[in-house]
């Protein structure tokens, strides 16, 4: 067992959090993970208040552990979906794609822990004074939306300017990338990729196939003349994309191309024309397995790795 302040703070077993990926994240996954030890997030993206709201009902009709909801800023319903979690007392709230500091004190007054995702060191230092009681440092190594700071650089840099529990992520997937994490000072990982490739997530069976036939090179990113980047799989759709960016158009004739893609992806499991979001961890992931070995799997190999580090030093 590896136990860090984190699970203190979340009240869980392991010191692994589940991204919470839009339209990949739904009840089924995010109870799995909360029943297996970790904390489970439901992806709220783009979805409207109600659908949030019943699956904030479902999640909590398949576990009594604790689990999150994800809300990206970018979302039309942000305040409403809020609005929902204060409603629901869902206990951790994460956020991402943007600064949630309006959103910070009405969610900790309904005793939700709020921790959201952050790419820069300023963010996290104003979102330290703004209440946050976490946060995760996302490197651009991860899956979706992107910032700019490699994971490796950017951990330590974020560990060294806050006072809050800072967790790992991006290009996580295995024991190794965990025991890594803890030595750059971080409480945890937060986990994506790795996530999709298991028997509960409810994403289409050729999503989870081409992260496991993808390499150390299977992804690139696009999106970067909209200021938004986005990692997913190399496919024709990414290319297209990736080289739509070199064309400079305008920002409505992007945004119109990247709607709707990852739907196409999750759901229809088109591999021409969908979007696959994910992270460059894809080369480390080999199988599809159920979450609770999976997440079993991660924590035994850290530890072991740990304990093994002082002859590991010694040759
Ligand atoms: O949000 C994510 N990953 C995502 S969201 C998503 S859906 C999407 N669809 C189409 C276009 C774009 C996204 C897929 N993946 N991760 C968390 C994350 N947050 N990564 C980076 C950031 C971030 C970036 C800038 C957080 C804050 C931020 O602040 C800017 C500011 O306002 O200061």
């Amino acid at each position: 067992m590896i136990k860090t302040p984190l699970c203190d703070l979340l009240g869980i077993d392991h010191p692994i959090l589940q991204g919470g990926m839009a339209w990949v994240a739904t009840p089924e996954l995010v109870a799995a993970v909360s029943e297996a030890g970790a904390l489970g997030i439901l992806g709220a993206g783009n979805a409207p208040p109600d659908l949030v709201e019943a699956q904030v009902r479902q999640i909590k009709a398949m576990t009594g552990r604790p689990f999150g909801v994800n809300v990206p800023m970018f979302s039309p319903f942000v305040s409403d979906v809020v609005e929902i979690c204060v409603r629901e007392r869902v206990p951790v709230v994460t956020t991402g794609a943007g600064n949630p500091s309006p959103h910070i004190s009405g969610l900790k007054r309904a005793g939700a822990l709020v921790v959201p995702v952050i790419a820069s060191v300023a963010l996290a230092r104003r979102l330290e004074r703004a209440g946050a009681d976490a946060v995760i440092a996302e490197g651009c190594d991860s899956g979706g939306h992107i910032g700019d700071v490699g994971t490796l650089p950017l951990v330590p840099q974020v560990v060294d300017a806050v006072g809050i529990p800072v967790i790992a992520a991006g290009g996580f997937a295995d024991g190794r990338g965990l025991a890594a994490a803890l030595a750059l000072g971080a409480v945890g990982v937060q986990m994506g990729t790795r996530f999709i490739c298991t028997e509960e997530c409810t994403a289409h069976q050729n999503y989870k196939d081409a992260i496991v036939k993808a390499g150390d090179r299977g992804t690139i990113t696009a999106g970067h003349s909209l200021g938004h980047p986005v990692r997913a799989l190399r496919n024709p759709m990414a290319r297209r994309f990736a080289e739509m960016d070199k064309q400079e158009l305008a920002e409505d004739e992007l945004l119109a191309f990247g709607t709707g893609k990852l739907r196409l992806a999750v759901v229809e499991g088109d591999t021409a024309e969908g979007s696959f979001m994910a992270g460059q961890s894809c080369g480390l992931i080999r199988d599809i397995v159920p979450v609770g070995e999976m997440i079993q799997r991660v924590v035994s190999e850290a530890e072991v790795l740990l304990r093994r580090l002082p002859q590991h030093i010694a040759g």
